[in-house]
């Protein structure tokens, strides 16, 4: 006897293509015009914030920074689509989570300068610190997702991994304990194509990253991660279902359009011709179409919003150049108790006056 004990297949979803032109058959009823432009000012609010980080790095006034150029639609549509009651665990590429979850943007200079105050963040915020460690977020996020669920809350967690991060024993390893226990998890797969100077194809013989669910038990999807309306709709979907204990993966297929981090120069590894290829699929370019043609947005309005959020990030920039870290800072927080080893060096570099060199 021989019978199919398992079926599973893998559907695309796009609902902006590259002109802006809407599939109305896909297009939720609930998605207005307004929320669309909420969701342009908040990509290119994403943008600018990467554009200044970049350069502040090539300034020698930031640590490496990892930019998002390009993978907008993919972090703003899924931001968005959270519930005021859900938690994002991020990796170290979605700074638009922290700018549109209520990070103030100090912060994140302040981060970005070498200063763990930065990750401080307002009582209520609901995302996690960077993890840098590839894939060792995922865990984490089915951990946090377990004691929501154990708690009752009704919460969801939102978490990535990129193309790179899927190939990790964390993540099968955190997706399987989210099918065995059924945890509210929204498990992101940022797929930009590149793990550095990998490519996509050289992680998995698989046709999707999102197939990977079906090994764990869970239902998998792939959307176009630059069509923010696509990835905000499979989002609030799936962490509809999610709540319900039903642990979803999406993969959102993005592109990095700019350097894997300031360390980083991809022209030694890939061809421009691709480059220009994905830049036609900007994520931003097709929405700006989009409300240009509805007499949403014009020339004034975008330079409008380009000077407001220029003193805005400027802004940030300044208090976190004026931020004063306290040296004995980097003494507190990585014991729950003082060894007299450290308790010695902390002694002898307040001794030396170290702190006011
Ligand atoms: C466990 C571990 N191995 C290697 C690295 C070095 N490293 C940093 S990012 C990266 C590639 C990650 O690629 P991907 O998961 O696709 O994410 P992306 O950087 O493209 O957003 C690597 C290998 C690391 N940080 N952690
Ligand atoms: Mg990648």
């Amino acid at each position: 006897m021989q019978k199919r004990v398992f079926d599973g297949s893998i559907d695309y979803i796009q609902i902006m293509d590259e002109e802006g032109n809407i599939d109305s058959s896909l297009m939720p009823k609930d998605i207005s015009d307004e929320l669309i432009l909420k969701m342009y000012r908040n990509m290119a609010l994403a943008r600018a914030f990467d554009a200044k980080a970049l350069s502040l790095q090539r300034q020698g006034r930031i640590v490496t920074y990892a930019p998002l150029l390009g993978q907008e639609a993919t972090q703003i549509g899924s931001g968005m689509a959270m519930r005021d009651s859900d938690f994002f665990v991020p990796n170290f590429r979605q700074h638009a989570l922290y700018l549109i979850k209520g990070l103030p943007i100090e912060n994140m200079f302040i981060s970005l300068r070498g200063f763990e105050d930065g990750a401080k963040a307002p009582q209520g915020f609901r995302g996690f610190p960077v993890a840098v460690p590839v894939g060792s977020q995922v865990p984490h996020a089915v951990g946090l997702a377990y004691a929501l669920k154990y708690k009752k809350t009704g919460s969801a967690v939102v978490s990535y991994v990129g193309d790179g991060g899927t190939s990790e024993g964390d993540f099968s390893e955190g997706i399987n304990f989210a099918g065995v226990w059924k945890v509210p998890l929204v498990m992101i797969i940022e797929n930009n194509q590149w793990a550095i100077s990998i490519p996509r194809k050289n992680q998995t013989a698989a046709v999707t990253l999102a197939q990977k669910a079906f090994a764990a038990g869970l239902e998998g999807l792939q959307v176009d991660g630059n069509d923010v309306i696509a990835v905000y709709k499979t989002i609030r979907d799936a962490i509809n279902l999610a709540a319900q204990n039903e642990p979803q993966v999406i993969e959102c297929v993005t592109y990095r359009l700019g350097l894997h981090t300031t360390s980083d120069d991809p022209n030694k590894y890939r061809s421009p011709e691709e480059t220009k290829e994905w830049e036609r699929r900007d994520p931003m370019v097709r929405v700006r179409k989009y409300l240009t043609k509805k007499g949403l947005w014009n020339e004034e309005t975008e330079q409008k919003m380009a000077d407001e959020y220029r003193e805005l990030i400027d802004t940030g920039v300044a208090k976190a150049e004026a931020f004063k870290p306290d040296p004995k800072s980097m003494f507190e927080h990585i014991y729950s108790f003082m060894p007299e080893t450290l308790k010695q060096e902390e002694d002898d570099a307040a001794a030396s006056n170290y702190w006011q060199q």
